[in-house]
């Protein structure tokens, strides 16, 4: 048993005897070390190993932040970033009416993407639900004009349609009181300096359940918002185990910027690829060997932004898929959609132009795994079975030299013609002599056949 001298005397000069401190971190490291436990002797069931293979070869996925931020075109932080009190943020749900809004066309936009699935924000940080839910009256059916259960609809959509469907749920909150004590963000709500802690992890856990009731099969659950309150008493082990008893092959993951914890089934990383450490998001996240996918937004936003006009290239998408790919990890691109229900354009085009070169170039991604060659500035490879496909993404030379792979080669030749690639195996490596390549050609595939 622990003993902790918390006297108020202590507590008010700041000051604990060497002792009580040492118990004290102790105490706090057990504590931590339980935390991430989170669901400790976890065995996913072969649905969930299944689950998991397919969403490897799935490859590429349609991310959606949606709600009501989106009716003031300025990201899914405006709450935080402006601020804005409950009290006026409550204002925005009545002026969410999207009429525009068809799931139908949504489903197939990423179809015809190339993407396999799609991930999509139920509850954000701001707690708005977009889904119909007993828990609350905040939430999409109760407070718009709209009135209408947008998850309802778009899971309809994705079984009819045949594409696999994520929820993203923020267990950050800045909208329940109960989200007590606060932990980084959500101080400037106007809410009261009090809430009861287990009263919101019942509510978020009873949204959980609803989510994976009354929508039928879900791919997964998509957590975050964990950052938050990094020490926080979050009782995954009560949260993950809920999702998996209810549905098995569900997988979840959650945007921690952490290594994954004992009962998730894949990991994420946000706007970097696996292992690197550009944004600041992931600083010390070391890659698993759990499903990989990585997260980012077609502009510079993630919710609709009215004045963000930083597109990437369609080059620059497929470029970041086929490095993804090379990397073992899924590619989940980002739209936010407006408040009317439709997605901007230049994201459907974007989207059009993806697919193109998804359509053309598909066996090079879908249902392979990262190749044997380590990435590198000139690209990436990727394998499925005894097919290699070296994606020479900048390299300008007539010879692309290669680290000697493990098995012999059988031939090989450009994915986009198929025409024969000269080719030299020797102790040093593998010799690809490449043609010139066309102009504007966004990815040089080589396939690459490998002896039995
Ligand atoms: O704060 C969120 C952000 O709004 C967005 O949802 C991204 C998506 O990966 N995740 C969080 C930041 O880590």
């Amino acid at each position: 048993m622990l003993f902790i001298d918390t006297s108020s005397r202590n507590r008010r000069n700041g000051f604990l005897p060497a002792t009580t401190k040492l118990v004290l971190l102790s105490a706090i490291a057990l504590v931590s070390c339980f935390r991430v436990l989170a669901q400790p002797g976890y065995t996913p069931t072969a649905a969930n190993l299944e689950a998991r293979r397919e969403f490897q070869d799935a490859r590429f996925g349609m991310f959606i932040h949606w709600g009501v931020y989106s009716v003031l075109g300025n990201g899914e932080w405006v709450m935080e970033l402006r601020p804005i009190t409950v009290h006026d943020y409550e204002r925005l749900p009545p002026l969410f009416n999207p009429m525009k809004f068809d799931a139908a066309k949504w489903v197939a936009l990423a179809k015809s993407a190339g993407m396999k699935y799609i991930t999509i924000t139920s509850k954000h940080h701001d707690g708005f639900a977009i889904f119909e839910t007993r828990q609350s009256g905040w939430n999409v059916v109760a407070r718009t004009p709209y009135g209408k259960d947008v998850i309802r609809q778009l899971a309809e959509q994705c079984h009819q349609q045949g594409i696999k469907l994520f929820f993203y749920y923020s267990q950050l909150d800045w909208h329940n009181t109960d989200y007590f004590p606060r932990g980084r963000t959500g101080h400037s709500t106007g809410r009261p300096e009090s809430g009861n802690w287990n009263a919101y992890l019942d509510y978020m856990n009873a949204q959980l359940r609803e989510l994976l009731t009354n929508y039928g099969e879900v791919a997964g659950i998509w957590f975050d918002g964990m950052w938050d309150k990094p020490d926080g008493d979050w009782q995954l082990g009560r949260t993950y185990s809920l999702i998996h008893q209810l549905q098995p092959q569900a997988l979840i993951g959650s945007n921690h910027h952490k290594a994954p914890f004992p009962g998730e089934d894949f990991q994420m990383f946000e706007k970097d690829l696996p292992g690197q450490h550009t944004t600041g998001f992931n600083p010390d996240q070391s890659v698993s060997d759990l499903p990989l996918e990585t997260a980012e937004t077609m502009n510079t936003s993630w919710g609709f932004n009215i004045t963000d006009d930083q597109f990437k290239s369609t080059t620059e998408l497929i470029r970041y898929l086929v490095r993804a790919a090379g990397d073992n990890a899924n590619f989940l691109l980002n739209v936010g959609p407006m408040p009317n229900g439709e997605i901007q354009p230049e994201f459907v085009e974007r989207l059009h132009e993806v697919g193109a070169w998804t359509r053309q170039y598909g066996e090079s991604i879908y249902g392979t795994r990262g190749g044997p060659i380590p990435p590198g500035s000139w690209g990436v490879t990727t394998q499925l079975g005894d097919t290699v496909y070296v994606h020479v993404l900048d390299w300008n030379d007539g010879t692309l030299a290669l680290p000697k792979l493990s098995r012999a080669v059988r031939g090989a030749r450009l994915l986009r013609d198929g025409s024969a690639v000269p080719y030299t195996v020797n102790d040093y490596g593998l010799l690809l002599k490449l043609a010139d390549r066309p102009a504007g050609l966004v990815d040089e595939v080589v396939v690459v056949t490998l002896a039995e």
